[in-house]
């Protein structure tokens, strides 16, 4: 039970994302299908039992129809999820617009996009406009579901007014917000025209989130800063109020991965793998395909480490799993002919009439596809990455093989699997070449050191600790600032 003496098990937990954790597709006037979507924050509130969850947020659908809506909403209740409906207006300027191409690349150090740059220009006004009203839109859902005593917890960049308008309906909604993308240095953030605006809306909530101590900080920095308020020790102080900021780094469910290499169809599938590239050491790289994954960086660190290691070209292989992302936006259209260029380039360098040096795949694995290929060495060269699941994916289906993780330091995750992983600054091809080839000649002995610390790791900080630990925070927070008014 949290401070307050209420036991979690029976606490009902509002958990607000952009995305519902399944996708829907309509086989009918009234009919809909479900399919629940992989991705980090899916696995890691599935994990979480100690609540009675339940979702809200949209179904990535545009559903104009009353009956449609109708028919989804029933559907989705039985997943225990509740739609947000968007118009196709709304989604353009709110999810393609503002979040995806003002939000995210600035987040990620990739800075506005030009035209973009005045806060006059007519876009950034109407995609800004647009998402206040997205995340009334879904606080009105919220506000209808809610019932005293429930925790709200709103996630990412896509709801940063949300704690705001949640609090206006309600002061007393217990509201924490958690941010997966990194937050960036208070320096990069202020250059966004609504800067202030957003702070402020997010320390709307009780408990703001996340994954390290150095977003954390570069947020209660852009609060001083930028708003002129107060940062102390336990988050940012305004007028008496606080809110509090902390680091809660996300895991995975480790024992999913670590159960699968056991099932049988995924034991065929690593023989498959093993048969298929006989005679050669393979390379993985997994990731959507975004800017901020370094794709191209990594493609290219590969030749270079080809062409200065004639020895190794027919001896290894580089297996780049990309699934397609966002793929109505034109920078991730250019990123896509980008990579296929590149790779086509140097297959055509380095291919032979019966083998190619890098294998790349524009598509999504299943979960069992996945954790074969995950038996194998693994790259991860983000330019920029909140935290970073795929390498915590790759450590824990690792125990056999300890094979090891090339990590780049600009990922979350090097900051808590650091000491395991050979870390690396992406933008130094010549840096990521050589540290390829320091893989390939580590000892068994040192492979087994680092695995184990990477292993011990990714096993205890695991996604349902991470889950209970912020609502339990959160729980706490709320408590300790109704004693503190009392006194
Ligand atoms: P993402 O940017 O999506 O997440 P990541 O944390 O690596 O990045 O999670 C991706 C998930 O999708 C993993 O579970 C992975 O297995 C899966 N995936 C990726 N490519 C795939 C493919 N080709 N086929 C099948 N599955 C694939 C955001 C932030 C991260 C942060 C997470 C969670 O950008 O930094 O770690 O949220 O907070």
């Amino acid at each position: 039970e949290g401070l307050d003496g209420r036991p979690f098990s029976r606490q009902r937990l509002l958990v607000v994302a952009n995305r519902l954790p399944v996708s829907a597709v309509r086989r009918g006037e009234e009919s809909w299908s479900l399919e629940i979507s992989a991705g980090g924050l899916v696995s890691a509130l599935l994990g979480v039992k100690e609540f009675e969850a339940r979702w809200i947020g949209w179904a990535g659908v545009n559903v104009p129809d009353v009956r449609g809506q109708e028919a989804l909403t029933k559907a989705l209740a039985e997943k225990r999820c509740i739609p947000v409906f968007l118009d196709e207006d709304i989604v353009h300027q709110y999810y393609n617009g503002y979040c995806n191409n003002i939000l995210w690349p600035l987040f990620h150090y990739l800075g506005l996009p030009q035209e973009d740059r005045l806060a006059t220009t007519r876009s950034f006004q109407s995609q800004f406009a647009a998402y206040i009203k997205a995340n009334q839109m879904f606080a009105d859902v919220v506000n209808q579901h809610y019932k005293e005593g429930d925790v709200v917890w709103c996630h990412d960049y896509h709801l940063m007014f949300l704690p705001k308008c949640l609090k206006e309906y309600n002061s007393e909604m217990k509201v924490g917000w958690f941010l997966h993308t990194p937050f960036p240095s208070s320096e990069i953030h202020r250059t966004l025209p609504s800067r202030s605006d957003l702070l402020r809306a997010v320390l709307a909530a009780d408990l703001v989130g996340f994954h390290t101590y150095d977003y954390a900080r570069h947020f209660v920095s852009a609060c001083t800063r930028i708003l002129g308020y107060e940062g102390t020790p336990e988050g940012v102080e305004n007028q008496g109020r606080l809110t509090r900021v902390a680091a809660f780094p996300i895991g995975i469910d480790s024992d999913r991965f670590i159960r699968a290499l056991e099932v049988p169809q995924v034991q065929d599938h690593i023989r498959e793998l093993k048969d298929t590239f006989a005679g050669r050491k393979v390379m993985l790289g997994v990731d959507r395909l975004d800017m901020i994954k370094g794709i191209p960086q990594k493609i290219l660190a590969f030749e270079k480490f080809l062409e200065e290691n004639p020895d190794w070209r027919d001896k290894v292989v580089l297996l780049q799993i990309a699934v397609p992302t966002r793929t109505d936006v034109p920078e991730y259209q250019k990123l896509t002919s980008q990579v296929h260029e590149i790779v086509g380039r140097i297959n055509g360098r380095f291919g032979t009439l019966t083998t190619v040096p890098i294998h790349h795949l524009d598509r999504s694995l299943d979960f069992h596809a996945l954790c074969a290929l995950y038996a194998v060495t693994a790259l991860v060269t983000s330019l920029r990455d909140g935290m970073n699941l795929v390498s915590y994916e790759f450590v824990a289906c690792q125990d056999s093989k300890k094979g090891v993780l090339i990590l780049s330091e600009f990922a979350g995750a090097a900051q808590s699997l650091g000491a395991g992983a050979v870390l690396v600054n992406p933008w130094n091809i010549t840096e990521v070449a050589a540290s390829i080839g320091r893989a390939l000649n580590m000892s068994p002995e040192e492979r087994e050191k680092r695995h184990r610390h990477n292993f011990a790791h990714v096993t205890t900080h695991t996604a349902q600790e991470w889950a209970e630990t912020f609502v339990s925070e959160l729980n706490d927070t709320v408590v300790e600032a109704q004693l503190r008014i009392r006194q």
